[in-house]
């Protein structure tokens, strides 16, 4: 197994998730590489997203050689569903869907919904972990739009660009703005001044 000491691994199986921060990591002059594994985590049902990231990271580390980051998302409806789907995201997707989530929203114009991301990198050299968060905030969409993107893109309309959902966007629009892109790129920041 690889334990070079400029490997970063991203311990994903969703390779969009892969694919963006690949994007923002390709631009940057990194001292490291970033490699994909597809290792089976363990997710748990928690109250919070930084719980659910710790528990996924600790069930991976004796997996891997080397330094690695997992990465916890959520999409939130804070108005009207106070925060679901939240930690539930991956079920909800899975089961009723985006159509199914419309279906539970009354007046679009007054939603109110955010994605955050939680990054917890294990820093293998110093044994620490570290966490790095994202969040971006906008609305609800009254319709599946756009072709980009996975999983909630197409229904929500962040605030900053509020004619488009994220599945409108191109990828470096999105990186720009989203959850994961503010996480990651503070993730690069810190392994820039190591
Ligand atoms: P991991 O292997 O990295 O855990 P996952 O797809 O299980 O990948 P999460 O548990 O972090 O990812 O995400 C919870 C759900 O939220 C999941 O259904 C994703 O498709 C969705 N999601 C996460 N980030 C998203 C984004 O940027 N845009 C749209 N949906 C997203």
């Amino acid at each position: 197994m690889n334990n070079d000491e400029n490997t970063v691994y991203f311990v994903t199986g969703n390779k969009f998730k892969f694919q963006e921060v690949s994007e923002i990591f390709k631009d940057k002059n990194m001292k490291y590489d970033l490699k994909q594994r597809d290792i089976k985590t363990t997710e748990i049902q928690a109250h919070s997203l930084r719980e659910v990231a710790l528990f996924k990271l600790n069930s991976v580390k004796n997996s891997i050689d080397g330094s690695f980051f997992i990465e916890d998302a959520g999409f939130f409806i804070d108005s009207p569903l106070k925060g679901f789907p939240g930690v539930y995201s991956s079920y909800v997707l899975k089961t009723i869907g985006n159509e199914g989530i419309l279906k539970l929203i009354d007046d679009f114009e007054l939603s109110k919904a955010h994605f955050s991301a939680i990054i917890a990198f294990y820093h293998k050299f110093i044994d620490k972990i570290l966490f790095f968060e994202g969040n971006v905030e906008g609305r609800v969409s009254n319709t599946i739009r756009g072709k980009g993107g996975f999983g909630f893109d197409p229904i929500f309309i962040p605030n900053i660009l509020p004619d488009k959902t994220f599945a409108e966007l191109s990828a470096e629009e999105k990186n720009k703005i989203s959850h994961r892109g503010q996480a990651f790129t503070k993730l690069l920041d810190y392994l820039e001044k190591k």
